[in-house]
């Protein structure tokens, strides 16, 4: 008996640690991001500030790839995206401001502000 509670002890602990992927912020599994570009209809939303060498989210949308490419063609370019995915990378640490676009979509354009 003892053990069959030691097992569902755990098994309600890994329950409680795979929780709460579903969306809302601070999701906590991929740090402390300082702020999300939510990509959706071949937009990047508005312009993003945040802190030199932050970290960023990146949210794919759409059903189409994209991805988060700065146009100085060095500070930053992500992988593509497919639809629902995510993953973080980190600003520039000089700060200034950082036009990006889709490597799939050059018409599609966002802004990255890295400020102290
Ligand atoms: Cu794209």
């Amino acid at each position: 008996m003892r053990r069959l509670l030691a097992v569902l002890f755990a098994l309600s602990l890994m329950l409680v640690g795979c929780g709460g992927g579903g969306g809302e912020d601070t999701g906590g599994d991929d740090g402390e991001a300082a702020g999300t570009i939510t990509i959706a209809d071949f937009a990047y939303g508005e312009p993003l500030t945040v802190a030199p060498e932050a970290l960023i989210r990146v949210v794919n949308e759409d059903s189409a790839s994209h991805d988060v490419d700065a146009t100085d063609g060095t500070s930053f370019n992500t992988d593509l995206l497919g639809q629902g995915e995510e993953l973080t990378f980190n600003a520039p640490s000089e700060e200034g401001t950082y036009d990006f676009t889709c490597s799939e979509h050059p018409q599609m354009s966002g802004q990255l502000i890295v400020a102290a």
